[in-house]
């Protein structure tokens, strides 16, 4: 009786061996196990055993149908296999073939230098705030202390906007302090904020553009003194310019929004005409600063006899000429994509300074 099974188990190793597609694969298990296959078949002749026989037939026969289910799928795999090699043989790709070109961008050195400031002010503990470029007349002038008669609000420091009858008179912002202000109304003390952005002024010559940016800073807390303010912008100077020794001069100055105020002045020399940063005898101011004046704090919702701070502000296109001997003002908007090649940086360049900080 099991000779019957031994012979289809000879035609099922013919079957499967010549089956070489997986259509062919599946024929020759519908052939065994379809339906109407011949296993199939034999199964149901079972019945008709006295059951000893039946015990044993049908052992053989389940044991032949499983043989049968793992043959073919040897077969599928052993066939996606070969398939697979031959694909591996024929189909060549060359690593060392070099990459098509593609043409890199350049970062304009605004957008370099600010993300130069924010990494350096970032380490620090400072956070970034940015707010609108049309301002009213109360946060742009009046918040921070600057008198109706002062000439900065005059017409022609200032772009105002056409008014509605009723409406408060708008301007484009004339420095990036309106920021702060709002900063203050909205949250509490400490603050710790720096505010790069753009600045308007009607006033356009060869060092001068209606246009321009700037980056301000503003910390507060309860015990903040001047010597806060002096470490934080002597550390700032040095990483900026990547110079440990740096020589940096705090100058008396004036504000309406800071008391006492100071200009701070980078060391430098004059040889021969060039300006070289670092040594030397003379003097470069690159930033104003002072003390908040209380009269600000209360404007702005802050206790002033509780709370003090400092503040700082200076010229971004003015720094990155510094930086990076660039030397017309006027060529930074003038979108000439052979400048952004020369002066601009790559968008891997990682602010380096912030390696500055380290003591
Ligand atoms: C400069 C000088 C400065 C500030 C900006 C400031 C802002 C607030 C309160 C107090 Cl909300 N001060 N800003 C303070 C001192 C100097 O900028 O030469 N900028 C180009």
């Amino acid at each position: 009786m099991a000779d019957d099974l031994d012979a289809i188990r000879s035609e099922l190793d013919a079957a499967a061996a010549a089956a070489d597609t997986t259509a062919a694969i599946e024929a020759v298990r519908i052939d065994f196990l379809g339906r109407k296959g011949r296993i199939t078949e034999l199964l149901k002749t079972l019945g008709a055993l006295a059951p000893d026989a039946r015990r044993e037939r049908g052992a053989n026969l389940n044991r032949l149908k499983t043989d049968v289910e793992s043959r073919l799928e040897a077969r599928r795999r052993s066939l996606s296999d070969q398939a697979l090699d031959q694909r591996l043989g024929s189909e060549r790709f060359d690593v060392t073939l070099p990459t098509r070109p593609e043409s890199e961008g350049r970062l304009h050195p605004i957008s370099q230098t600010i993300d130069e400031v924010v990494a350096i002010f970032g380490e620090m503990g400072f956070q970034v705030a940015e707010g609108p470029d049309i301002e009213d007349d109360w946060h742009n002038f009046t918040a921070l202390n600057i008198p109706p008669e002062h000439p900065a609000r005059q017409t022609m420091d200032t772009f105002y906007l056409p008014g509605q009858p009723g409406a408060p008179k708008t301007v484009l912002r004339t420095h990036t302090s309106p920021v702060q202000v709002r900063t203050m109304k909205i949250l509490k003390p400490p603050i710790r904020i720096i505010v790069p952005g753009r600045t308007f002024r009607s006033d356009s010559d060869a060092t001068h553009s209606p246009m321009f940016h700037q980056v301000e800073g503003l910390l507060i807390d309860e015990t903040t003194h001047f010597g806060h303010l002096k470490g934080c912008l002597i550390d700032f100077c040095r990483a900026f310019f990547g110079i440990d020794n740096l020589p940096v001069r705090f100058r008396p100055s004036y504000f309406p929004f800071t008391e006492p105020s100071a200009e701070v002045d980078i060391g430098c020399s004059r040889k021969g005409g060039e300006l070289k940063i670092g040594g030397g005898d003379d003097w470069l101011e690159i930033l104003g600063s002072g003390m908040v004046n209380p009269k600000v704090l209360e404007n702005c919702g802050i206790d002033s006899t509780k709370y003090q701070g400092f503040a700082f502000g200076m010229g971004l296109e003015r720094i990155a000429m510094l930086k990076h001997g660039i030397p017309d003002l006027r060529t930074f908007y003038e979108s000439d994509l052979r400048w952004l090649r020369h002066y601009g940086f790559s968008e891997l360049s990682v602010p380096s300074m912030v390696l500055g900080l380290e003591p």
